[in-house]
């Protein structure tokens, strides 16, 4: 996989402890906080702790491991904030931006959660 992965993006240094960031949850493998342009009343974002530049990049070379205790604590957060249709919740939307055509802007895998209001229809 040819990816170079730039350990100095802000996701990396928000790992490190070099900036501050609102946690929702830490678990082994991931760290899930709060997006400082929060697009909806809830916006989280959810990040391996891992060094993969996106979601190509976690799907190929991530261990089982770490991409079952990422799904699961992406799945927790959204159900703990009431989001779980399942539980009652009015849903959510997952993003995963990867690559330039879908702007990616932070270099680090991560996915949003986007919840707390209709969302409207997805076209591209
Ligand atoms: O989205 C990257 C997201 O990262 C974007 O919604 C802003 C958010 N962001 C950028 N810097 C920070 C810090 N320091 N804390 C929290 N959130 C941040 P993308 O999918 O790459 O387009």
């Amino acid at each position: 996989m040819a990816y170079d992965y730039d350990p100095e993006n802000i996701f990396a240094r928000i790992l490190r402890g070099e900036i501050p960031n609102k946690t929702v949850l830490e678990t082994e493998h991931c760290l899930a906080f709060h997006d400082i342009r929060a697009q909806a009343p809830t916006h989280v974002l959810v990040i391996p702790k891992g060094a993969y530049v996106n979601f190509d990049h976690f799907g190929a070379e991530a261990s089982a491991e770490e991409i079952v205790d990422f799904n699961r604590t992406v799945a927790r957060i959204a159900r703990e904030l009431g989001a779980a249709p399942g539980e009652g919740g009015a849903g959510y939307r997952l993003i995963a931006n990867s690559g330039e055509n879908a702007h990616q802007e932070v270099p680090h895998m991560h996915i949003h959660i986007l919840a707390g209001r209709p969302l409207g229809r997805m076209l591209v």
